[in-house]
């Protein structure tokens, strides 16, 4: 049997089990290496959730979507690094505007299951309401729920209850798959409810764990995977399957465990993280680079990277980075890096390609593991605050080209070139539409010009140190057909009768085009200067990219014109193009669009401005009205064919901030006194743990997650008779980076131990325990020894050493010179706030009384100013209220700075709203400024602050200033939902 191209979509898309391909139609045809049928034609429209059956399928070129081929270009986001779901929507419309077609996105198992059995999909966990989201703003889902995550995130994202369970994570265990079971029900339910192929929702693909690269050719390991393929597809899922390959050695490849005889329903992808500073490295498609790696372990799937470098991670202390933070690695891995590094995947045939991190967000509460702070900002294109920052320019220029050019999805490599020493050149070749493209990549600190062989003519391409750019001939513009240029191509469209051409490059360049035409045309330059030549049935325009250059093509044998725009950098990313239902819509001007709908003879755009901005638009014939976020504007009709409002669009009003005063304190930690009840504690007496951690000889377990305790910081009061004898007292614990323990006795402090800050090397090293020796004042009788551990989170699983299971907490106590029975007994987190979910909260006393609450009764506390310089060991809290008006026109993005002498050795963690918003170390940094997404910050009405302090008592104790802080602003922005704040219940 053959299959025409139709039947072999709807069957590789279909949700059939077991369904085998091999030996019939296309599949067979690329099985035998030879080349797929399918044509290149025009890229799917923005999918939604239109409630039609589609397919998705591949070839070894690309992904075919409903049998079009599609190339993936896709941003990661977390929706758990965003609590406020209303924001989930600006995220994605900002990444929508800026070209990317589909977003990736991790399940945080630990985020969802507050205890086995419990799984919480609401409020701010609303996955629903994510995935709606993303069908609604028309973007593609590539899905990742695990169950293993690493993400840094708490145990790379396994539930703290996992850590005390039996058996091996991440293998065929028994007891592990049964709750990886449990897991992978409720995620599944919900994700089948989102499926392109079943037209409710937009995922088209979907991980099996991650970065698997233990047990590969073991049963451990490869009934692990079966598993999770066979339960998933169980679940319903029907979209293609892949695993992401961390070292790119195939691990994981199609045929290399059992998918069930689904061939052509399974993907090879892998992760690359290259150094910004080192060659970008020819991974992919083509195999060049080496004979096991990439898609060369995986010949008849596409190109495909699951995650690739979009900046990196900050552990504490900056380590990474100098200390400077999330700047520099948005510098080192900036807009020029993003050109070199993706064009060149590009190039080796990338046809799936995601970007980690696109929007990095916040690792709230006690989200991040260990190695990280709680930004996750990540240095990536957009920042923390939800700014777009200039790195989303490449991305714009290259997204909107991979949807305008669908050549770009079938690309064979063609006759190598040689240009000028300095650049690596990439030819590649469509082998129906025979466009050439062209990868120009300079590694070296000086510009070159380079000539260029472009169809059949010798041009000078500058190539600005440290750059790269891609260069087509032969590509259709419309109507029209490009015979070269030197800038780089980022969209056309139709809009009207005219078509429009944007070309994009560096300010200043200069830049040669070729247009194919039968005749001299007329040409017309509107806008900028440029020159035009015509010979040979070439039209030859040169321009030097400033602003926007605009050049109207009348004739020349084709009657529709040909408006070619020649825009900077700058200027490409004010311009928008948005598909509607009657054809292209194209906007200039304004900081971002949102959306645009046309209904009768008006276009409704929605977006935002920042400074005051003149608005353009063109659009399908019969526009003649333009209403920008709700108003009608006056326009007119320009000679380029578009509506101009007369007047600019206003720009952002400014917002005022109101200073943090009438600050209330409360001292805690009545633990560490002698006669605290502690009654109703629970009792350490366990024997055994399931801890990776030996439990000491002779010692009950006292690791806190034995107890169910699980985030945060966690108590323990030891008593014991004085039997006399003993110096001194050492304690060894066990926190993750940066924890801390403080020790009490008979109320008094024994003092604190911190764990090192850590560098580059030791930053991953994983158990960070510790041993704190203090002295023991003699003292005849009952005695009491009071410990505060603050543990940072368990530490991630990457290496499938069941790491995540190293306990936390103390481990070990023992007393020098006498051996006292001590009695433990141990006090964590209370049960899952149930709105804030289970990493909201640790064991503090305050914590548990609701000190971190909106509406908690603290009048009478007392009134004290900042700044503080207190000199004591333990925990003190502050509390203040604040209320904002800001316009409900304006997003503003608002954050809460806390700065003071670096000397002084104290933490604070922040909560807002009753939610926790992350971690504050004076002495440790980098992080000062913690973002407060609106939403979870009332932008109209009263919010609430509480601080807990820690202090060492080595040192005066702030807080210094704490003053809140414009991050960015803009008129526009979306409708947000107040996220549900609760205080204390009275019962
Ligand atoms: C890769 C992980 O898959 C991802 O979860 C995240 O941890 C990322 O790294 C770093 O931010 S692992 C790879 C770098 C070895």
């Amino acid at each position: 049997m053959v299959l025409s191209r139709r039947t072999f979509s709807a069957i590789a898309g279909s949700a059939a089990l077991g369904l085998s391909l091999s030996g019939s139609g296309d599949c067979a045809a690329y099985a035998a290496g030879k080349a797929p049928t399918v044509p290149t034609g025009p890229a799917p429209g923005p999918p939604s959730a239109d409630r039609i059956k589609h397919t998705v399928g591949f070839d070894r070129y690309s992904m075919l979507i409903d049998g079009k081929r599609l190339v993936l270009w896709s941003g990661e986001v977390h929706p758990f690094r965003l609590p406020s779901p209303s924001l989930w929507r600006d995220v994605l419309q900002k990444l929508r505007a800026h070209g990317y077609n589909a977003i990736s996105i991790y399940v945080s198992w630990n985020y969802h299951s507050p205890a086995p059995g419990k799984y919480d999909f609401t409020g701010v966990r609303d996955l629903d309401l994510f995935l709606r989201t993303a069908a609604e703003t028309g973007l593609y889902v590539i899905l990742r729920p695990g169950p293993y995550i690493n993400a840094e995130v708490d145990a790379g994202g396994f539930p703290g209850w996992l850590t005390a369970t039996k058996g091996t994570a991440r293998t065929s265990d028994p007891t592990y798959l049964k709750y990886v079971d449990e897991w992978l029900t409720a995620v599944d339910k919900i994700a089948a409810q989102h499926l392109y192929t079943k037209g409710n929702g937009t995922i088209v693909l979907y991980q099996l764990e991650n970065e698997y690269a233990n047990n590969v050719t073991s049963s451990l390991g490869r009934d692990y995977m079966a598993h999770l393929y066979a339960k998933v597809r169980a679940d319903g899922i029907d979209v293609p399957l892949f695993h992401n390959d961390k070292g790119r050695k195939g691990y994981w490849a199609p045929g290399t465990f059992d998918t069930a005889g689904e061939k052509g329903r399974y993907l090879y992808a892998f992760d690359g993280y290259p150094s910004p500073f080192g060659q970008p490295p020819d991974w992919g498609y083509f195999g060049i680079g080496g004979t096991t790696g990439g898609s060369t372990a995986s010949p008849h799937t596409p190109g495909f990277i699951g995650e690739f470098g979009g900046g990196w991670f900050d552990p504490w202390g900056g380590v990474e980075f100098g200390g400077k933070g999330y700047a520099e690695s948005r510098r080192t891995r900036d807009a020029a890096y993003e050109r070199r590094f993706y064009l060149t995947n590009l190039a080796n045939g990338i046809k799936i390609h995601n970007v980690y991190m696109t929007f990095g967000g916040t690792s709230w509460g006690w989200l991040p593991a260990p190695i990280v702070y709680t930004s996750y900002d990540y240095g990536a294109a957009l920042d923390e605050a939800r700014q777009p920052t200039s790195k989303l320019i490449p991305m714009h220029q290259i997204g909107q080209l991979l949807h305008s050019v669908p050549d770009l999805a079938k690309l064979d490599r063609a006759a190598g070139i040689t240009v000028d020493a300095g650049i690596k050149a990439y030819h590649l070749v469509n082998p129906d539409t025979k466009a050439h493209f062209y990868v120009l990549r300079n590694d070296t600190s000086t510009e070159v010009v380079a000539s260029v062989p472009l169809a059949g003519t010798t041009v000078p391409v500058p190539v600005p140190p440290l750059e790269a750019r891609l260069l087509a001939t032969g590509i259709a513009l419309g109507r029209r057909t490009l015979r070269y240029s030197t800038a780089q191509p980022m969209l056309w469209l139709t809009a009207g009768r005219q078509d429009i051409a944007v070309f994009t490059g560096r300010s200043g360049e200069v830049t040669r085009t070729g247009l194919e035409c039968a005749s001299a045309p007329t040409v017309t330059v509107l806008e900028g200067s440029a020159g035009h030549a015509y010979a040979n049935g070439v039209l030859r325009v040169d321009a030097r990219l400033s602003g926007l250059t605009r050049v109207l093509v009348e004739g020349g044998g084709i009657s529709a014109p040909l408006l070619l725009l020649l825009a900077d950098d700058e200027t490409s990313g004010r311009l928008w193009r948005y598909e509607t239902p009657s054809g292209g819509v194209l906007v200039h001007g304004p900081a971002l669009l949102r959306t645009a709908t046309l209904s009768g003879t008006t276009v409704h755009l929605t977006g935002d401005t920042v400074k005051a901005a003149d608005l353009e638009v063109w659009g399908p014939r019969g526009m003649t009205e333009v209403v920008w976020n709700k108003g009608t504007l006056k326009t007119l009709a320009t000679k380029s064919g578009s509506l101009r409002a007369k007047q600019r669009l206003p720009g952002v009003a400014g917002v005022q901030l109101p200073a943090l005063t009438n600050w209330r304190r409360y001292a805690e930690n009545p633990e560490s006194a002698p006669d605290y009840g502690d009654s109703g504690w629970k009792v350490a007496n366990k024997t055994s743990s399931y801890s990776i951690t030996p439990v000491p000889p002779g010692q009950p377990v006292l690791f806190a997650d034995d107890y169910g305790y699980h985030y945060g910081d966690v108590w323990y009061r030891g008593h014991f008779t004085n039997t006399g004898g003993a110096d001194s007292v050492s304690l060894t614990y066990h926190s993750g980076a940066q924890g801390l323990l403080m020790a009490w006795l008979d109320g008094k402090a024994l003092g604190t131990h911190r764990m090192p800050v850590p560098d580059k090397k030791t930053v991953r090293q994983g158990s960070w325990a510790a041993t704190a020796t203090f002295a023991v004042p003699g003292k005849a009788g009952s005695r009491v020894l009071s410990v505060l551990v603050r543990r940072m989170q368990h530490d991630e699983d990457g290496a499938a050493k069941d790491t995540h299971k190293v306990a936390r907490g103390l481990a070990a106590v023992t007393f020098d010179g006498a051996s006292p029975v001590v009695t433990w007994r141990i006090r964590g987190e209370v049960a899952a706030d149930p709105v804030r979910g289970p990493v909201n909260n640790g064991g503090l006393y305050g914590e548990r009384h609701g000190w971190h609450l909106p509406g908690f009764a603290d009048s009478g506390w007392k009134v004290v100013d900042f700044p503080r310089a207190e000199r004591r060991q333990g925990v003190v809290w502050y509390r203040t209220d604040f209320r904002l008006a800001v316009d409900t026109a304006v997003d503003a993005s608002i954050g809460l700075t806390l700065t003071d002498d670096p000397a002084r050795a104290y933490r604070v963690q922040i909560f807002l709203n009753g939610w926790n918003m992350g971690q504050y170390i004076n002495d440790v940094g980098p992080q000062h400024t913690f973002v407060l997404p609106n939403g979870l910050l009332r932008t109209r009405g009263l919010n609430t602050l509480a601080l807990a302090v820690l202090s060492d008592g080595n040192t005066p104790a702030g807080p210094g200033e704490v003053k809140l802080t414009l991050l960015g602003s803009a008129a526009g922005g979306v409708p947000v939902t107040t996220v549900d704040s609760p205080g204390p219940t009275t019962a």
